[in-house]
């Protein structure tokens, strides 16, 4: 087995448990070497520090950019302890074994999510801290690495356990965690550099995520499941203050996120909307003129599958609202912010988790996408496209009015957040009818009127709210058929991309039905 430990590096951007992590450390009769602020700080607090420039025997320079990178500090780090020469090569050159090692690196990701400038984010890219982190990992049959605040228990613990020593599989802990760490640190200053470089964005970078939560399974209970994070500071999932209920599980993180992106397009200025999601797919969104109102239109859509979904909300929940909800089961509520009444109120409710956030997501904020394909990774920019009424092309012999106008824009904005083949039916500001996910146009088209005859029912109408409708399609009509389906349906007006061979007998057919149709140029699919 391996000595105690006698011997500990420490060099960290985040301080905090740092002087009682070296005071316990200092304790068990281990060296503390350390860097400028570092030390200063154990100095501070009266430890016993020696600077790594005296190890060195070289300054710190070029305001911080080399004061690690050295033989003295990398052959205590990398050399094996039961090989010969390289034991012969430390007493040749005098170099110390480093044992433990404690980094943190600079606060890259923190610098650019600041919004800081290009300069500043290039002075904040760790080059020491990485290096050190590698070799002591590498060198994990005889070194401990620590690379976060959170493993300094862990380790102050498994050294009582072990007369001062760790076992084998704790290092390889250790060293697989640094090992992310810094392939994740990498993927952010990859990530930033593409994003500082636009035109490169998808196309030349690494990622890798962080490690924010383990869940207890995936989307069935056979799979194991973890969440990884970015590094992004946009307002969502991964960085919502979560006030209650239980852990989310993973169908609840992807179908949060898919509910917080649709309502995050809806600017607060322009009142407020309210959005339900099932398995990733709205089952109702609607604006009104409070949230409740626009809760309670939401529900309408589709009372039937809202139960046990997703509300997301673009404004902070009040009580009213929260009072609505609390009327069926709901698995989560996304709200930027809430009234401290309807916090209370919703506190009774155990299972209901209740995320908060910073404020809504920047639909057209660019960004890129990626998903896992068996042997790599697809990626693309997010799909932060929008259209306004001018870019819209009417090419019917009616146009539409203002209230159709209205309604198809929202159609248009909801229909981007649903499963392709997407058709959305919206009446006054709500949807009435949502078809997802079909293999066929037609099929979409036939559930989503069937929905809303089904919505007559749930709600007491006496005719489908469907009739005086307009009608949404992620991408353009092929043939006139799932046109002429939504006017029969009840539609008066159709909002699409446009651009099929057929476009021609399509917009005859929608004269001849008396539709009003508006082509937006853009496709929303969403696979
Ligand atoms: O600029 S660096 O890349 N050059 C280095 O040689 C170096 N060595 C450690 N940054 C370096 N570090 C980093 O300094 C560590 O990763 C840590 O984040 C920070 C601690 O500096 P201080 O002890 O002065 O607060």
């Amino acid at each position: 087995g391996l000595q105690p430990l006698r011997r500990a590096l420490l060099s960290v951007s985040d301080k905090s448990g740092l002087v009682e992590l070296a005071e316990a450390l200092a304790e068990r009769g281990i060296e503390l070497l350390s860097t400028g602020g570092t030390a200063k700080a154990l100095r501070d607090a009266g430890l016993d520090v020696i600077d790594v420039s005296e190890v060195t025997r070289f300054p710190e320079m070029m305001d911080g950019r080399v004061k690690t990178l050295h033989p003295k500090v990398h052959g205590g780090l990398l050399a094996l302890r039961n090989d010969d020469g390289h034991v012969a090569s430390m007493l040749e050159h005098d170099i110390p074994a480093i044992d433990l090692l404690v980094v943190n690196l600079y606060p890259f990701e923190a610098t650019v999510a600041k919004g800081a400038d290009y300069d500043t984010c290039i002075e904040n890219i760790d080059i020491g801290g990485p290096a050190m982190i590698r070799a002591a990992a590498k060198n994990h049959a005889f070194v401990n690495v620590v690379t976060d605040v959170e493993d300094y228990a862990g380790l102050l613990a498994e050294l009582e356990e072990n007369g001062g020593r760790t076992t084998y599989a704790f290092r390889q802990r250790l060293a697989l965690t640094a090992y992310s760490r810094t392939a994740a640190y990498d993927a952010a200053v990859s990530g930033w550099m593409a994003g500082a470089l636009e035109d490169a964005a998808p196309r030349r970078r690494a990622f890798a995520g962080e490690l924010a939560q383990t869940l207890r399974y995936g989307e069935n209970p056979h799979q194991s499941a973890a969440f990884y994070r970015d590094g992004s500071s946009r307002p969502g999932v991964a960085t919502a203050r979560q006030l209650q209920g239980k852990e989310l599980s993973y169908n609840n993180i992807n179908d949060t996120d898919a509910a917080f992106e649709l309502v995050s397009e809806f600017r607060p200025e322009d009142g407020p909307a309210v959005a339900i999601i099932k398995h990733a797919n709205p089952c109702g969104v609607a604006r009104g003129a409070t949230l409740a109102e626009a809760y309670g239109r939401a529900f309408d859509c589709d009372r039937t599958s809202a139960f046990g979904g997703i509300i997301a909300l673009n404004g902070a929940l009040d009580v009213a609202t929260a009072e609505e909800i609390s009327k069926i089961f709901t698995e989560v509520i996304i709200a930027p912010g809430a009234d401290d009444a309807a916090v209370e109120l919703l506190a009774k409710k155990k299972n209901l988790r209740l995320l908060l956030t910073d404020g809504l997501a920047d639909p057209a904020a660019p960004g890129v996408a990626w998903r896992q394909v068996s042997g790599g990774l697809l990626v693309q920019d997010r799909d932060s496209g929008r259209i306004t009424a001018e870019d819209l092309k009417v090419v019917t012999r009616r146009a539409p009015s203002d209230q159709e106008l209205k309604d198809l824009l929202f159609a248009w904005t909801v229909a981007k957040h649903v499963k392709s083949n997407a058709i959305v039916y919206v009446k006054d500001g709500a949807t009435v009818g949502v078809g997802a996910g079909q293999m066929s146009r037609v099929d979409s088209s036939t559930i989503a009127a069937l929905k809303a005859r089904r919505m007559a029912e749930e709600v007491g109408l006496s005719e489908t709210p469907a009739k005086g409708s307009v009608v949404a399609s992620d991408a353009f009509f092929p043939f006139a058929d799932g046109l002429l389906a939504a006017a029969e349906a009840g539609a008066t007006a159709v909002i699409q991309p446009g651009g099929s061979m057929r476009d021609d007998e399509v917009i005859a057919a929608a004269d001849e039905a008396g539709l009003a149709m508006v082509l937006t140029g853009m496709r929303h699919f969403r696979h």
